[in-house]
């Protein structure tokens, strides 16, 4: 083992620390780094197995161009050929670059300076547009800047923490364990709000399960609230805020009945916010994806401005960010309607200040399309030549079947990726490989404005290239050589610095100029900073004393109106179908579906429905859903919950063409967006649901990867190889054949049981004693002890048609602890007959839940489900 490589996980946005050793022959071991201000050595459930997905198996290796393997000289070539001829017969604005917050800054600037300084289009748009945009908006619209005011110690600080949007305790664990953590230190209330209970909910005070979309009307009714009990900071709004009359009056005259809450509920959460000086609001994604978005984040700020709550020790709104380097994008100007350093594209000045500074041809003068509108700039032929980087757009964007078919008829789409397997890569004409996150160099920058290191562990593999080197050698084939020579990402990291100190004359706030001068060591050993760089006021806090970035120095408090989400329900979509994330997946799958670990969670796509729903449609637990939208349809295992209301559907958005073809949810979802950010709602679609009828239902273990063909599939790694759910519409002719095929097993020796009466077929491949596959059928949802038999191929087992655990060996149920892996049932065993009464219990017994912790919301759960059933 070499020594220790100091890197940042690249999940999410709370930017934790990491430790990686390589072991020399591509293997990496990962811990949490102790010293790191983020994390303090600790590490979520995804972080952890993040040694679980550096192997190559699935990597892109070589570039490839039209299917085929192509050298690096001819594929850049191709590239910027095809690019450079366009432009000339087309303009600069018949391009355009997909980007994402996952790139690295030095990614994200070299793509930004190529298109907006050098190809002279601002038609680069990323995938923060889908995440941050309504708060970046929001934050433009109340500061004058789009800043975060707080930091992370404010979550220890605070005595009332509301989540409204969030659910932290899966999307960003580590803030999550923070926050209860010091709960167990004081007196600290969290509240919830979400339409949805979730796991954030386990630990809360009070759950406010408001209509989708409500948020501006809940926020409108506490400011009037605050008002009505003189909460209001007089001093600090007429010094520093501007619009609180206009407001106030807006919030007023909004109707509180429209959130759905009743009075007694509103009533408490006002008592608890109002009364507690000390409150952070964290908001995410059920705030930002919404057609009403920009509000609602408007809403949330009004009620901090007007209680002078903010940049204050414990005090604040905080927009925790989705992406590794969400914010980082946003700094360095990776929207279509910025420029680098939090300044403005449409500000002349601005505008020329970058020109002298780059030394660039030409510079756009007004803002490029957003993605929404980008995509349809493809389907509709005006975008000629596209470029996509470290994003999958085939499955995130609303309606994604019409975006999936608008880039398979782009003339030119070049995708750079590290791996050939998604929807979006299926659609390019030329395939780029990127090098991954541990074997690549530069900067993030996490929710709290900590800019930190990534730093690689591992070697390039095959081909590989950083995507900013991918860009320069682009953009010197184009014949910008000039401003893209760069050596190493440390030169581009001080270009950007000294941007930084231009962007300060005018007044902007993002200034990291101090280290334009930064030598390649310095870089190398960088510690993690945030930004205001130096002894900061205030914690590195913003706004305690005004300080707004409005020309007048002022905040704006804006008057807002609720609106319903934009996709009306109707008789024929009378269901509200809410999207989002799970625990141990990330986005579309491409990295953590790897992991064996992270994919027994939760290891198929499903739909939460209510109860009352499900009876009044006659559907059974484990039955398939087929949800239709006017733009697409899904279909997806039936979870019955009372953790969504009547009328509502919750569905996961991992699955893809690679893993559950059928389970493409933004398939579903309508491409409306928010008027002012064009951040595309989400969250919100009109949908039908009913029984989907299927013939037969089969469910399948194999050590190899099985290749279904039919109506519906979902497919996941296990430690022993896949596991796959079936079904299908026609009737299956000849078992063997078909299970042949699906294995690609044509002469493995068989073992086969039919019950004619129940329907049943059962096959097992076998290679003597060594089970190599098997395939249970039935003409209902198949019942077996599904992560029991996941765990057999590749052992000697002589039994497997059965289809259930012999008496020694229990079936472990679904894994809940995925760093021990501990099955649900297991734990519910362990309940029972142990009589465990908290969390540190079951983690005594069992060690559920004590490394990483990610799990100790569902251990929660379990337990209250636990002395229900001993209640029964
Ligand atoms: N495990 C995991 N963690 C992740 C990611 C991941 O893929 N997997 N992705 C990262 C990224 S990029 C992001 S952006 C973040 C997202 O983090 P979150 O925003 O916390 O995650 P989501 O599950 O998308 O949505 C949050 C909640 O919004 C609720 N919601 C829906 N509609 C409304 C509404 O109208 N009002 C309110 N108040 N709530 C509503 C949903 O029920 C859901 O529980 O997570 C980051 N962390
Ligand atoms: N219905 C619904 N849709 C949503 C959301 C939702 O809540 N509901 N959330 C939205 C949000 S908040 C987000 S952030 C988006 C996320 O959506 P996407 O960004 O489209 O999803 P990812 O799976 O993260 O895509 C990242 C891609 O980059 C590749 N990759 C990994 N590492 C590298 C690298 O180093 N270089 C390069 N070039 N490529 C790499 C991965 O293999 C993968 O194909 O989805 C959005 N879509
Ligand atoms: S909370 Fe988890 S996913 Fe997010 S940065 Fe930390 S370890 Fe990575
Ligand atoms: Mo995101």
């Amino acid at each position: 083992m070499g020594a220790e490589v100091r890197s940042t996980c690249p999940y999410c946005g709370v930017g934790c620390g990491v430790l990686l050793s390589a072991d020399g022959s591509g293997g990496l071991a990962v811990r949490g780094d102790p010293a790191h201000p983020t994390n303090r050595g600790r590490l979520c459930s995804k972080g952890s197995a993040l040694g679980e997905t550096v192997g190559l198996e699935e990597r892109l290796l070589a570039p490839q161009v039209h299917g085929s393997t192509a050298t690096w000289k001819d594929a850049l070539n191709l590239v910027a050929t095809r690019f450079r001829k366009t432009i000339e017969t087309h303009g600069s604005d018949s391009v355009a670059f997909y980007v994402s917050g996952q790139m690295l800054t030095e990614d994200y600037y070299v793509a930004n300076k190529l298109m907006k300084g050098f190809i002279g289009s601002a038609n680069i748009d990323t995938n923060s547009r889908l995440c941050m945009a309504s708060t970046v908006a929001g934050h433009r619209r109340a500061f004058g800047t789009d800043t975060v005011p707080g930091v992370y110690d404010d979550l220890e600080e605070a005595d009332l923490i509301v989540l409204v949007g969030s659910n932290l305790a899966w999307c960003h664990p580590i803030l999550y364990q923070r926050i209860m953590a010091a709960r167990e230190k004081r007196a600290l209330r969290l509240v919830v709000i979400d339409p949805r209970r979730t796991a954030s909910c386990e630990g809360a005070d009070l759950h406010l399960a408001l209509e989708p979309g409500s948020d501006v009307a809940l926020f409108n009714a506490l400011l009037a609230e605050v008002a009505r009990r003189g909460a209001v900071d007089r001093d600090y709004v007429s010094a520093h805020v501007e619009g609180f009359d206009a407001a106030l009056k807006a919030a007023q005259g909004s109707d509180p009945a429209f959130t759905g809450l009743s009075r007694e509920t509103l009533r408490d959460f006002c008592d608890l916010w109002i009364g507690t000086e000390k409150v952070v609001t964290i908001f995410s994604q059920g705030v930002n994806q919404s057609s009403s978005g920009s509000d609602k984040v408007n809403a949330i700020l009004n009620c901090h401005l007007a209680t002078g709550r903010i940049g204050k020790p414990g005090m604040g709104p905080f927009s925790v960010t989705g992406q590794p380097n969400a914010m980082g994008g946003r700094e360095v100007g990776g929207l279509a309607n910025m420029l680098a350093c939090h300044l403005d594209i449409e500000n002349v000045d601005h505008r020329d200040a970058v020109r002298g500074f780059w030394n660039a041809p030409a510079m756009p003068e007004a803002p490029g399309l957003k993605a929404v509108e980008m995509f349809r700039a493809v389907a509709d032929g005006r975008i000629k030549a596209l470029w996509l980087i470290h994003s999958n757009p085939a499955v995130t964007l609303p309606d994604a079947d019409t975006v999936q078919d608008a880039i398979a008829s782009c003339p030119f789409v070049v995708v750079s990726d590290i791996t050939a397997a998604t929807d979006t890569a299926r659609q390019a004409n030329v395939l780029l490989p990127a090098t991954a996150w541990a074997e690549k160099s530069g900067t993030v920058t996490n929710s709290d404005r900590t800019i930190s290191r990534q730093r690689a562990a591992l070697a390039p593999p095959g081909a590989a290239r950083p995507d900013w080197a991918i860009l320069a050698e682009v953009a010197q084939r184009m014949g910008f050589a000039e401003g893209f020579n760069w050596d190493n990402e440390a030169e581009i990291f001080a270009e950007y610095a000294a941007l930084s100190g231009l962007a300060r004359t005018f007044g902007k706030d993002f200034d990291i100029s101090n280290r334009a001068k930064l030598s390649s060591s310095d870089y190398d050993s960088m510690p993690p900073f945030r930004w205001p760089d130096g002894p900061a006021k205030s914690g590195g806090r913003f706004f305690e004393d005004g300080g707004f970035y409005h020309p007048d120095g002022k905040a704006r408090m804006l008057a807002l109106a609720p609106r319903a989400p934009a996709a009306a329900l109707t008789p024929e979509h009378p269901f509200r179908l809410n999207t989002g994330r799970l625990r141990d997946q990330w986005h579309t799958m491409t990295r953590t579906a790897l992991s064996p670990r992270l994919s027994a969670h939760l290891p198929e796509p499903f739909v939460d429905m209510h109860p009352d729903d499900a009876a009044r449609l006659g559907l059974a637990p484990a039955d398939l859903l087929r949800l239709e939208s006017p733009q697409g349809s899904a279909i997806l295992r039936l979870r019955i919950t009372r953790d969504v209301q009547p009328g509502h559907l919750f569905a996961p958005m991992h699955w893809t063409g690679e893993t559950a073809p059928s389970a493409r949810i933004d398939a579903l979802i309508a491409s409306v967006t928010d008027p002012v950010s064009g951040q595309p709602e989400s969250k919100a679609a009109a949908v039908s649901a009913a029984r989907f009828e299927a013939a037969w239902y089969g469910f399948a273990i194999a050590t190899a990867r099985p290749r279904p063909e039919c109506a519906y599939w979902a497919l996941a790694r296990t430690d022993r190889g896949f596991r796959a759910e079936l079904a299908g519409t026609e009737e299956i002719a000849d078992a063997e054949d078909f299970a042949r095929a699906l294995f690609g097993l044509p002469d493995a020796a068989l073992q086969m049981s039919k019950d004619m009466a129940k329907g049943r077929t059962r096959l097992a491949f076998m290679d003597g004693e060594i089970l190599l596959a098997a395939l249970y059928l039935d003409h209902k949802p198949v019942r077996l002890m599904r992560d029991f038999l996941a765990g057999l191929p590749g052992t000697e087992t002589p039994w497997a048609l059965a289809g259930t655990a012999r008496g020694d060996m229990p079936d472990p149920g679904p894994v809940v602890c995925s760093c021990y892996a501990v099955g649900r049932n297991t734990i519910l065993r362990a309940i029972g007959a142990e009589g465990l009464q908290s969390v540190e219990a079951i983690g005594a017994s069992l060690s559920a839940g004590t490394n990483c912790g990610s799990c100790k919301a569902e251990l929660a759960a379990l337990l209250q489900q636990g002395v229900s059933r001993a209640a029964e």
